[in-house]
C-alpha cells in the first residue's frame, strides 16, 4: 500500500489490491482438486497433461511435485518447512502466472532434427560486428557474441584488406565504420557458439580480399577452429547435413574464389543489359555498384551491403585468375548467382546445392511471379534475405515474405529495436531457443502434379482464434506509484494480434481499465476473420502488448 499527500489537505490511498483468479482459474481447480481446497502434485500433473498439452512436451510427475514445492517455497517459506506438500487456489494462481514455472512456450528442443539444413528457418544475423548504425558506428565482437548468446545461428562477417593490405579487418565496406581484427571475432565466436544452443553455427563472409589474405583467412580458420570446422570431404555438398549431425561444428559459406571471373563477365553482360526493363522485373532495382565508385559520397551513404551476394566489386582480385584452394576447402555452403538471370538462379540442381542472396527488395520482386519456384529451389537450397542498402539505421524488414517462401536465412540486424525484430526474435523462442525451427510441412511438400506451395494462393478460412485476455499484474512493482498518472491509478488497455501471412494478420483491443494497477478484462478476443488454414498457422505469432 503506499499513499501521497494532495494539496496538503487529504492523504489518497494508493491500495494496490491482489485480484481474485479468474473464473476460468477457479473452475479448473475445482475440477482439479476434486472439489477440495487443495491440489495435489498429482492433481497438478493431470492439470498440466490435460489443460496444457504438457507444456510443450511429456511433464513428469517429478516435475508437478517440483513445481508444488517451489510454489510453496516462494508464497510460503515457513509453512513449506511444515510438509504440506498441496496448493491453495490462490497457489495455483500464482503458479499460473510464473514465467519460470509456468513458461509461455517450451524450453526444450522438440522437433525433429534429423532432416536436412534446408528444412529449417535459422536464425539469422546481418552484419553482425555492428555496433549501431550501417554507416558509422564502430566494428566490434561484442555484438557477435550478444548475438550467438541469444541463439543467433548465422554470423555475418565483412572482410577487407587493412590499409597495408597484410590482415584482414571486418568492417561495413564503404563506410566510416571503424575495423575490428578478424582473429578477434573468430575467437569470440568459437568461445561462445554453442553457449546457448549446440546446433550449428554457420559463418557467412562477405569477401573482398585478394588470394593472399584469402590463404591468411584460410589459415586463420583452420587455426582457430581446428575440429570445430565442417569442410565437406569432397567439393560440393549433394545434399545438405543435419542439424543433428552438426552438433557444435562451426561451418563457412561464401562464395568459392574460382566463381570470381565469372562474376566479373556476369557484371559485364549485365552493364551491357542495363536498359533492359525486364531485368528489373524480375529482379527489383538493385543499387548497382558501378554508381557508388563514381560518386563517393554516395559509396559512404550505402555502404557495400548491395553486392554482398554476388562480389560485384572485387576489382582486385577479380582480375587475378589464381584462387586460394585452402580457402575453397574450407567452405561448407557455396554461395553465389549462376549467371543469367532469376530462373537460373532457383534452379535447383540434383547433384548440387548452394546459397542465394537476394535483397528485400530483389525478393518481394521475385516474389511477384516466381512464388513457387522459390518455394521449390528452397526445399533443398538455402536462400538467404538481407537488409535494402537504404537501411542505414539498422532497421529491419517484415520476415514473413522471405518465410512464407521458405527463405532460411532472413538476415536481420540484431543490434536494432522494433517490431520486425520483435517478430524475429518470438520466432526463434520456438523449438527450445536453439535457433533452428522447422519449416512446416507444405513449404517441403509438393502437390499430386509435383507444384510447390503458392502463397499467393487464397485459403478458406478454417479456424477462428479466440484469445481470452485475464489480467494484468505486476506493473506497481515495477513503476512509481505517479509514473503514469499523479492523481490516480493509471489506465490500461490490452492489444492482441497475430502476425503471420497477410490473411491472418490481425489485431484487437480490449475494452481500457481504469484507475488500477491490477486491470481484470476477463474479455475474449476473437480473431474470426483469421484465414488460419493448419498450413498458415505456422507463422502466426502471438502478440500482446500492452498500453
Ligand atoms: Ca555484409
Amino acid at each position: 500500500m503506499g499513499s501521497y499527500r494532495v494539496c496538503c489537505c487529504f492523504t489518497r490511498k494508493f491500495k494496490v489490491t491482489e485480484a481474485d483468479p479468474p473464473s476460468d482459474v477457479s473452475e479448473a481447480f475445482r475440477k482439479y482438486a476434486d472439489g477440495g481446497i487443495h491440489m495435489t502434485a498429482d492433481q497438478l500433473w493431470r492439470f498440466i497433461e490435460e489443460c496444457q498439452g504438457g507444456n510443450g512436451g511429456s511433464v513428469a510427475k517429478l516435475d508437478a511435485e517440483r513445481i508444488v514445492e517451489q510454489v510453496l517455497h516462494k508464497r510460503h517459506p515457513i509453512t513449506s518447512l511444515i510438509n504440506r506438500k498441496t496448493l491453495t487456489l490462490e497457489d495455483f494462481h500464482h503458479y499460473l502466472f510464473n514465467f519460470e514455472l509456468n513458461p509461455p512456450i517450451g524450453s526444450q528442443v522438440h522437433q525433429d532434427m534429423n532432416a536436412p539444413l534446408s528444412h529449417y528457418f535459422i536464425y539469422t544475423g546481418h552484419n553482425s560486428y555492428l555496433t549501431g548504425n550501417q554507416l558509422s558506428s564502430p566494428c566490434s565482437d561484442v555484438p557477435i557474441i550478444k548475438a550467438l548468446k541469444r541463439g543467433v545461428r548465422v554470423i555475418e562477417l565483412d572482410l577487407w584488406p587493412n590499409s597495408s593490405k597484410d590482415n584482414v579487418h571486418v568492417l561495413h565496406g564503404r563506410t566510416l565504420t571503424t575495423p575490428v581484427e578478424l582473429i578477434k571475432c573468430f575467437k569470440s565466436i568459437k568461445e561462445h557458439a554453442f553457449t546457448a544452443s549446440p546446433y550449428p553455427v554457420v559463418i557467412t563472409l562477405e569477401d573482398h580480399l585478394t588470394p593472399d589474405l584469402q590463404a591468411k583467412v584460410a589459415q586463420m580458420v583452420t587455426e582457430t577452429f581446428g575440429e570445430m570446422l565442417f569442410c565437406p570431404e569432397s567439393g560440393d555438398l549433394k545434399e545438405l547435413p543435419t542439424p543433428e549431425s552438426l552438433k557444435y561444428r562451426i561451418l563457412i559459406s561464401t562464395k568459392p574464389p574460382k566463381e570470381y571471373l565469372e562474376a566479373e563477365e556476369d557484371k559485364r553482360t549485365k552493364s551491357q543489359r542495363v536498359k533492359d526493363p525486364a531485368d528489373d522485373d524480375v529482379w527489383g532495382k538493385e543499387p548497382s555498384r558501378a554508381t557508388s565508385y563514381r560518386d563517393k559520397s554516395h559509396k559512404v551513404q550505402y555502404g557495400s551491403d548491395e553486392s554482398d551476394h554476388d562480389n560485384e566489386d572485387s576489382e582486385i582480385h577479380l582480375k587475378k585468375s589464381d584462387s586460394c584452394p585452402a580457402y575453397k576447402n574450407l567452405i561448407a555452403i557455396h554461395a553465389g548467382k549462376p549467371k543469367g538471370g532469376l530462373e537460373e538462379a532457383l534452379k535447383v540442381e540434383k547433384d548440387k546445392v548452394r546459397r542465394l542472396s537476394l535483397a528485400e527488395q530483389a525478393l518481394e520482386k521475385a516474389a511477384e511471379r516466381h512464388q513457387q519456384q522459390i518455394v521449390r529451389f528452397t526445399q533443398r537450397n538455402i536462400l538467404r534475405i538481407y537488409p535494402k542498402g537504404t537501411r542505414f539505421t539498422s532497421s529491419n524488414y517484415k520476415p514473413l515474405v522471405g518465410w512464407l517462401h521458405g527463405a532460411q536465412m532472413i538476415a536481420f540486424n540484431m543490434q536494432g529495436y522494433g517490431r520486425s525484430l520483435w517478430l524475429m526474435h518470438g520466432m526463434f523462442r520456438a523449438n527450445g531457443g536453439c535457433g533452428y525451427v522447422k519449416k512446416p510441412d507444405f513449404l517441403m511438400t509438393n502437390g499430386p502434379n509435383n507444384e510447390a506451395f503458392d502463397p499467393k494462393a487464397k485459403l478458406p478460412v478454417k479456424t477462428t482464434l479466440k484469445v481470452k485476455v485475464y489480467m494484468g499484474d505486476g506493473w506497481h512493482l515495477d513503476f512509481k506509484q505517479t509514473h503514469f498518472d499523479a492523481y490516480s491509478p493509471p489506465d490500461f488497455y490490452t492489444r492482441v494480434g497475430i502476425s503471420g501471412a497477410p490473411a491472418d494478420e490481425i489485431m484487437r483491443k480490449t475494452k481500457p481499465k481504469e484507475d488500477t494497477w491490477t486491470p481484470v478484462w476477463n474479455e475474449d478476443c476473437y480473431m474470426s476473420r483469421v484465414s488460419m488454414s493448419g498450413s498458415y498457422r505456422a507463422f502466426a505469432t502471438s502478440q500482446f502488448i500492452f498500453y
